[in-house]
């Protein structure tokens, strides 16, 4: 697909196993056997159960590859602020390798179940993520399920956001 190596392909580290240090340990050797075009595609992402962001940051450090911050995930499966988290996540991309930091956008279901994502954007949640945000520039990547429409309601409400319009701007 001649794609550069900021295209990305996002993993959760996996399972523990009951023995979370020695499934990192697996998880890193893995990742040395696989071939480098293989490896410079991998950024692992924060799961809502077994791996904060935290404990991605620590595997990051050991094997070079990014850490895509999941915002619900970090939300459930906690490690500190979101600020604080992003800060840390962003640093982990480079941007002339890696491109512009990634991360995974979501809210809750208040319906479903409280890992469960929302059926479609909720703006006031979005809105406060934004405000946590706004001394970084990153791409969003929305994990909710109505897609497109959220996709449009999003792009509508974050136009009044200066990243944004400069984004825009950049293009002409
Ligand atoms: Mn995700």
């Amino acid at each position: 697909m001649e794609l550069d190596t900021s295209s990305k392909i996002q993993i959760h580290v996996g399972g523990v196993y009951g023995d979370k240090k020695k499934s990192i340990q697996r998880f890193v050797e893995r990742f040395h056997n696989l071939e480098n075009s293989l490896r410079r595609r991998l950024v692992i992402e924060n799961d809502d159960i077994s791996y904060n962001v935290n404990e991605c940051l620590q595997i990051s450090k050991q094997i070079q590859i990014p850490v895509l911050f999941d915002v619900f995930h970090h939300q459930i499966n906690n490690s500190g602020s979101i600020k604080e988290a992003l800060e840390l996540c962003a640093k982990s991309w480079d941007l002339e390798r890696d491109g512009i930091p990634m991360i995974d956008y979501s809210s809750r279901n208040p319906a479903g179940s409280r890992r469960n994502h929302a059926d479609s954007i909720d703006l006031e949640d979005f809105k406060c993520f934004l405000a946590q945000s706004l001394q970084f520039d990153f791409d969003i990547m929305l994990e909710i399920k109505d897609k497109e429409k959220s996709a449009i309601n999003a792009i509508n409400f974050a136009m009044r956001d200066l990243r944004v319009q400069e984004f825009f701007e950049s293009l002409c």
